[in-house]
Order: structure tokens, then sequence, then C-alpha cells
């Protein structure tokens, strides 16, 4: 273990961008080094021979981590941790460890606003509104979708899909869901598939991980058992969608609307769904206020300074909860 004055001689290199609070609590406690961005063609010697801590906002790939022998851990901001290769990670010992918890609720109340955008066009009515629309025009139309009458579907019903399942239950809504475990002890109707889990239900919201599990899931088969009633929401990650088909669905009206707050090639949106009017669409802001960003860049330092000061993290991915610290 490495005593709390000794960890001003601990190196943590941070990789591209990282919120200001998290590096300000870093700089103050360990030497941090910044660099442009996490590529292994940019370490030099100096840096593979003295870093032993990474926080990053961005991925970190096998070849990264293999260009710094002495790192320990990688903590990762951001629950979603699919950009580092833990499972390599995992390989090498190297502990990553991400922020659950703390954006739950934050995330959730962003599903709910986009739901209810989608559904009843609110930021197309106050565009209608500020272009002068309401004067001229008078009021903007009734919308064809309502929150009444509905029943949602969770895809990922983990921590967050349960503070959306909360949200929905307050708003009258039935809920199902899709995992591929059934989780214990739960009373929400559940469903082997995401298939049947969409044609049992109008309203879809997807929190699941990226990765090559949830690939592409949500595809054109899913959006036609949704049906032509059906609201679409993602607030987990943009790899789970075929942005293509639900660009076609949306044109075509297979589906009626969606709202989105990921993509598959972030920042980039596909003009496909730039192009449809029923596609409500946000900069992945999901966890993104002060407040739930100053508790993420606390658990990524805290992970820090509990692994380097005690040799264990707060919150471990799965994939490297079995790594222990070599001191
Ligand atoms: O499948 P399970 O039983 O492991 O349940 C997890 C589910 N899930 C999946 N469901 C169906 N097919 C898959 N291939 C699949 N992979 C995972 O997603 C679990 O119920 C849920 C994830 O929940 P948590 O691990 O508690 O994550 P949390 O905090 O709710 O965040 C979810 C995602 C992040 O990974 C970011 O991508 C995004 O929300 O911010």
């Amino acid at each position: 273990m490495t005593d709390t004055h000794d960890l001003s001689r601990i190196t943590v290199l941070v990789p591209g961008a990282l919120n200001d609070h998290a590096a300000k609590r870093i700089e103050k406690t360990f030497e941090m080094i910044r660099m442009d961005s996490a590529d292994p063609a940019k370490v030099t010697p100096e840096l593979a021979g003295k870093v032993r801590g990474i926080a990053a906002f961005g991925g970190i790939s096998a070849g990264f981590m293999d260009a710094l022998p002495k790192l320990e851990i990688v903590a990762s901001f951001g629950v979603g941790y699919d950009s580092v290769d833990a499972v390599h990670a995992g390989k090498k010992s190297v502990m990553v460890t991400n922020t659950p918890d703390v954006l739950t609720e934050e995330v959730a109340d962003t599903a709910l606003g986009m739901l209810i955008n989608a559904v009843r066009e609110l930021p197309r009515a106050e565009d209608y509104l500020r272009e002068g629309r309401w004067v001229k025009e008078g009021p903007y139309r009734l919308t064809p979708g309502t929150l009444r009458g509905r029943k949602a579907g969770i895809f990922g019903m983990g921590r967050i899909g349960q503070a959306i399942a909360h949200r929905l239950e307050a708003f009258g809504l039935p809920v199902a869901y899709h995992n591929r475990r059934q989780v214990e002890g739960m009373d929400y109707e559940y469903h082997p598939t995401l298939v049947s889990l969409a044609g049992a239900v109008d309203t879809l919201i997807s929190v699941v991980p990226g990765g090559a599990s949830t690939l592409k899931a949500v595809n054109a088969e899913v959006l036609k058992a949704l049906g032509p009633n059906g609201v679409f929401v993602n607030i987990g990650r943009g790899s789970t969608v075929d942005e293509e088909a639900l660009a076609a669905a949306l044109r075509d009206g297979t589906i009626l609307a969606a709202g989105l707050d990921v993509f598959a090639d972030e920042p980039n949106v596909p003009k496909a769904l730039l192009d449809v009017p029923n596609a409500t669409l946000l900069p992945h802001v999901g966890s993104a206020s002060v407040h739930t960003r100053n508790a993420m860049a606390d658990l990524v330092v805290d992970n820090l300074l509990s692994w380097f000061s005690k040799g264990e993290p707060v919150t471990a991915v799965p994939e490297t909860a079995h790594v222990k610290a070599k001191r």
C-alpha cells in the first residue's frame, strides 16, 4: 500500500478531455500528465516508465494499455465502458472502474424528458412559437401521439432501467422488460426476446450497454414489431441500434416517433436521422448536468485514491473484479 503522503509520486495519465472537477482533484493529489489522445504511438519511454493510473473520458484500447507496462488501473468516467478493453485489462491484471449509480436518476430523468418530447412533439411546438407561427397561424397542431394508454417496454432492466420503470409507473404506464436473464423478485412482465417485448408494447426504451452482444439489436424486425403507434427512445448506446433501419422506419411510418440521446458514431449523426422530423435528437446529454458530472468525477478520483491508498477500488467493472493490487 502507498501512504497518503506518497500519492503525489504516483503518475496518473489523462488522455484527451476530462471533466475539470476530476482533473483538479487528480492534479492536487497525484502527478497528473495530460496527452491529446490515448494513442499508443504517442507514449514516450518516460511515460511508459512511470504511468500507474489512467483517468479517461474516452476509449482505452488494448494497445494503449500494453504501451504502459506499469499501468495498474484505468478509472473510466461514465457507467458505460464499452470503449475500454476491460477483458484485456482483466487478463493483464489491470483494474478498470466505472461510475455507476451516481448518474442513474439523472439519466432516467432525461429518458422521460425525451419520451415526452418525442410523443408530444414539444421541441417542434417550441420551434413553432419561436418562429412566430403561433401568432400568424394559430395554435400548434394536436399531436397524434400521447402517453395516455401506452405500454412501455424496457430493453435493459438494470439500475437505470429500473429508475425509468419507476417513473413510468408514476405516469400510469404498465411496464415490461427484456434482459438476458429475468430479474429475481421483479414483478414487471418479462420477455425472453427483444422482438417479443417490442410486439407486446408500443413504447420501447433502450438502456443496455454497448458491445458485441447488443450490436444493432434494435433492428428492422424489432421496429416492425413495435408498430405504427410505436415510440422508440435510446438513452443507452447508439451501437445498439441499426440506425439505417430506424431512419427508414421513421420515414415510412413503421413507427410513430423516436427520441435519441446516443448515436453509433458520435458526434456524427446520420443525415437520414437529421432529415426525419419525427425524431427528437440530443447530443448525448443523459448525465450532463454539473451536479451529476461532478458526482461522476468524484467517483473517478475516489477509485484512484482508494486503489493507490487501500489497494482496492470503489466500483470495479465485473471483467476486472478479480484483479488484486500487487503491492
Ligand atoms: O442481460 P442481463 O441480465 O445482464 O441484464 C443487463 C442488460 N443487458 C442486456 N439485455 C439484453 N441483451 C443483452 N445483450 C444485454 N446486455 C446487458 O442491460 C442489465 O439489466 C442492463 C444493464 O444494467 P446495468 O449494468 O445496471 O447498467 P446501468 O447502470 O443501468 O447502465 C446501462 C447503460 C450503460 O452501460 C451505458 O451504456 C448507458 O446505460 O449509460
